[in-house]
C-alpha cells in the first residue's frame, strides 16, 4: 500500500462536504455547533416504541427495515447533525453465536458467563458474512440520510467483557475485575478476542458507508488509572489503531472517567466524549488536543426550559476551548425524555456559531 493510506479506505462522501458534525470533529469551527445525542434512536420516542411493539431488541436489530426506519426516526424528529446506527453493544456477538439476549428493562443477559480460556476460545472471529444485515442496513441509510452522516458503534473490551463476564449488567464489575487481576492470561486473550470482534464489526460499518465511529467504553470508569493504563488501554489502542486506517473520526466515550480521560485520548481517539459529570472545561484541558464530545446532564431536560438552556449555553461557551467541539448529552437520553425538550435543545444548539 502507498501514502494515501493516511486518507484510508474510506472515500469521502461529497453530500457530507458542509457536515457541521464531521468538520467539529476534524478539530475544525463549523457553521453552527454540531449536535447529536447518545440513545437518540430509542426508548424516549412514540415513533420508536410504536414500531418495536412486540418485536424483541436483538430481531430489531437484525432486521434492515427496522434499523433504516429507527435510526431515521431522531433525524426526522430533532434534525440534529448525526445519526447513530440502530444497534447494540452485544449485536456482534449474538452474530458470532454467543447465547445471549438482551431483556426489556434489564439489558444484555449471557446463558453462558465466560470464566476460562477455553470459554474464551469458543467465541468465533467475527467475519463480515456474520453481520451481513448490518452492511444492508448501513448501506441503506446512506441512501436515505443524505448530507447527514451516520455514525458507526461498538462496544469496547472492557465494556463488552464486563457483560461476557458478569453474565448481565453489574454495578462493581467484580468478576470482571476479579479475572483481570487474577487470571491475566484468560483477560488478555478475551480482551484480545472482543477486541478484534469489534474492530471487524466497525470495518463493516465504515465500508458500508458509515463516517465516523464512536467506540463505547460505557462501563472503563469502574478501573483506576493504573489498571485502566495496564489491562484496558491496550486493548482499545489496538482498535482504535486498526479502525484508524479507514480514515474516519474516531469518537471514544465512558462514564465516570474523569481520572481517565487523558488516557482515553490517548488512546487514540480523534474526539473524547466526556460524561456530565467532569466540568467541560476539565474534561478539554485532559484530553489533549483532540476534539471534545458532550455534556449536559441528561436529567436537566426535565428541568425548566430557561435552566436546561442556560446549562445548555454554558456547555456551549465552554466548548469553544476545544480543538472541536460536538455537543450531546453527559450519557444516553433517559427513557422518560419528552422529545419536544430535545427538539428545543436541539435548535438552540444549533442557534449557535461553531
Ligand atoms: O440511540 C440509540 O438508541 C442507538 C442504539 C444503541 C446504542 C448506541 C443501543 C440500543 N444501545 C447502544 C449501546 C449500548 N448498549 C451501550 C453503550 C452506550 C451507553 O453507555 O449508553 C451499552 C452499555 C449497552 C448495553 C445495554 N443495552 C444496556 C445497558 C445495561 C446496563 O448495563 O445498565 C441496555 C438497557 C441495553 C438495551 C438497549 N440497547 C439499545 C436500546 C434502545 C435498548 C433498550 C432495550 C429495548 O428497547 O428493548
Amino acid at each position: 500500500m502507498s501514502e494515501a493510506v493516511s486518507t484510508g479506505d474510506h472515500q469521502p462522501d461529497p453530500r457530507l462536504a458542509d457536515s457541521p458534525f464531521l468538520a467539529a470533529c476534524r478539530g475544525e469551527r463549523p457553521a453552527h455547533v454540531p449536535v447529536w445525542y447518545m440513545r437518540q434512536a430509542g426508548r424516549s420516542l412514540p415513533e420508536y416504541l410504536e414500531v418495536r411493539e412486540g418485536v424483541a431488541m436483538l430481531d430489531a436489530c437484525m432486521d434492515p427495515d427496522l434499523v433504516t426506519e429507527i435510526t431515521l426516526q431522531p433525524v426526522r424528529r430533532y434534525g440534529v447533525d448525526a445519526a447513530i446506527f440502530f444497534s447494540d453493544i452485544v449485536l456482534p456477538l449474538k452474530a458470532v453465536g454467543v447465547d445471549l439476549d438482551i431483556k426489556p428493562g434489564v439489558g444484555p443477559v449471557v446463558a453462558d458467563p465466560v470464566a476460562t480460556l477455553a470459554d474464551v476460545e469458543a467465541i468465533p472471529d467475527l467475519t463480515p458474512d456474520a453481520v451481513d444485515f448490518v452492511d444492508a442496513a448501513v448501506r441503506r441509510l446512506v441512501g436515505e440520510l443524505g448530507g447527514t452522516p451516520l455514525i458507526g458503534f461498538a462496544g469496547a473490551p472492557f465494556t463488552v467483557a464486563s457483560y461476557l463476564v458478569e453474565g448481565g449488567p453489574s454495578k462493581d464489575h467484580a468478576r470482571t475485575k476479579a479475572m483481570m487481576f487474577g487470571a491475566p492470561d484468560v483477560w488478555d486473550a478475551l480482551m484480545r478476542k472482543i477486541g478484534g470482534i469489534a474492530a471487524a464489526y466497525l470495518e463493516v460499518q465504515v465500508r458500508a458507508g458509515a463516517s465516523a465511529v464512536q467506540l463505547f467504553d460505557s462501563w472503563a470508569g469502574a478501573t483506576s488509572p493504573r489498571d485502566y493504563r495496564e489491562h484496558v488501554k491496550p486493548y482499545s489502542a489496538a482498535v482504535l489503531e486498526r479502525v484508524g486506517a479507514l480514515g474516519v473520526p474516531r469518537i471514544h466515550f465512558g462514564v465516570g472517567t474523569s481520572e481517565l480521560l487523558a488516557d482515553m485520548g490517548d488512546a487514540g481517539a480523534d474526539v473524547v466524549g466526556v460524561d456530565w459529570r467532569t466540568p467541560l472545561d476539565v474534561g478539554i484541558s485532559r484530553i489533549g488536543d483532540r476534539a471534545v464530545q458532550g455534556n449536559l446532564d441528561p436529567t436537566l431536560v426535565f428541568a425548566p426550559a430557561d435552566v436546561m438552556l442556560a446549562r445548555a449555553a454554558e456547555v456551549v461557551e465552554a466548548g469553544r476551548a476545544a480543538r472541536g467541539h460536538v455537543f450531546n448529552l453527559g450519557h444516553g437520553v433517559l427513557p422518560a425524555t419528552d422529545p419536544a425538550r430535545l427538539e428545543e435543545l436541539t435548535a438552540f444548539v444549533q442557534s449557535h456559531a461553531g
